[in-house]
């Protein structure tokens, strides 16, 4: 039984292998090899990525994308409005567009929603929060506010032949009111693909606030004042996870077709304690 195991590991190995480029500023492996050494290499930009592959069914994701793509529920962003969602982003608190106290009394709700697509497997959500408490050594919990208000996580956002400009995640630079963490990841699994396009760019560069602002555009930069290439460009397939630092530059290429991905962050405010998952 034990010989089994051992040889379809090492088949897996050799065909991600022979699939993915051993690119320095990546890791890619099956998602149930990806480990607490992986994580500590992103968190202290050591790589630029981790890709978790077969993290989700392609088929579960097939027909829940069927059902998003026609949702009644669908929101969109007042600064990004060809990029539609279903839940909420604490992004968009920040200019008031929506209240901190709408955020979290709708929070719940969302969440459910989200579940209900997948149901009765496991949300991509779900298995993101399960993946990092197993994954990050000292777990994962759900961020709470300062009055103990649970926070939404797993956001699906469809673009349809949209793109995700040159931009950074930084909770810190959206709230002050938070403290400042040592880390911020985000984590986007593919439920959708578009037929070409739809890359996710990723820059080994994290910009100063003053830089950021000065070169700022909506939610994110010009690109071309970058005068750079990005340092790296993932195809992602359906059902993998792509988890990366969210303060570096990152962005989504204009795809044919429909992408959906179901995506959150992590915060690390202390290197031996939680990560803690929002979106
Ligand atoms: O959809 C992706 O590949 C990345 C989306 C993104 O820009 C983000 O998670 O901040």
């Amino acid at each position: 039984m034990a010989a089994n195991l051992d040889l379809s590991t090492v088949k897996l190995r050799r065909h991600y292998q022979d699939r993915f480029d051993n690119d320095p500023a990546l890791i890619t492996r099956h998602y149930s090899e990806v480990r607490g050494a992986d994580f500590e290499s992103l968190l202290s930009g050591r790589i630029l990525a981790i890709r978790a592959l077969d993290f989700f069914s392609p088929t579960i994701a097939y027909k829940a994308a069927e059902q998003i793509a026609v949702c009644s529920e669908l929101s969109y962003y007042s600064n990004a409005a060809m990029i539609a969602k279903v839940g909420l982003a604490y992004f968009e608190t920040i200019d008031g567009e929506l209240s901190k106290r709408e955020y979290f009394e709708r929070a719940a709700t969302f969440q459910k929603q989200v579940d209900a697509f997948f149901y009765p497997d496991s949300s991509p959500a779900e298995r993101m929060r399960a993946f990092l408490d197993r994954s990050w050594p000292f777990g994962c919990r759900v961020l709470r506010n300062n009055i103990g208000n649970e926070f939404f996580y797993g956001l699906l956002r469809i673009f349809k032949g949209s793109e995700a400009i040159t931009h950074v995640d930084r909770i810190e630079w959206d709230d002050h009111t938070i403290n400042q963490p040592l880390a911020q990841i985000a984590l986007n699994t593919y439920i959708g693909i578009p037929d070409d396009g739809g890359e996710l760019a990723l820059w080994n560069f994290s910009p100063s606030k003053e830089f950021y602002e000065s070169a700022g555009k909506a939610y994110g930069i010009d690109e071309s004042l970058l005068q750079r290439a990005p340092d790296l460009t993932i195809a992602p397939s359906i059902g993998e996870l792509i988890v990366f630092d969210s303060r570096r530059l990152h962005a989504v290429r204009k795809g044919v077709g429909t992408r959906i991905t179901c995506s959150c962050f992590a915060l690390l405010f202390d290197s031996k304690g939680p990560l803690y998952i929002y979106s």
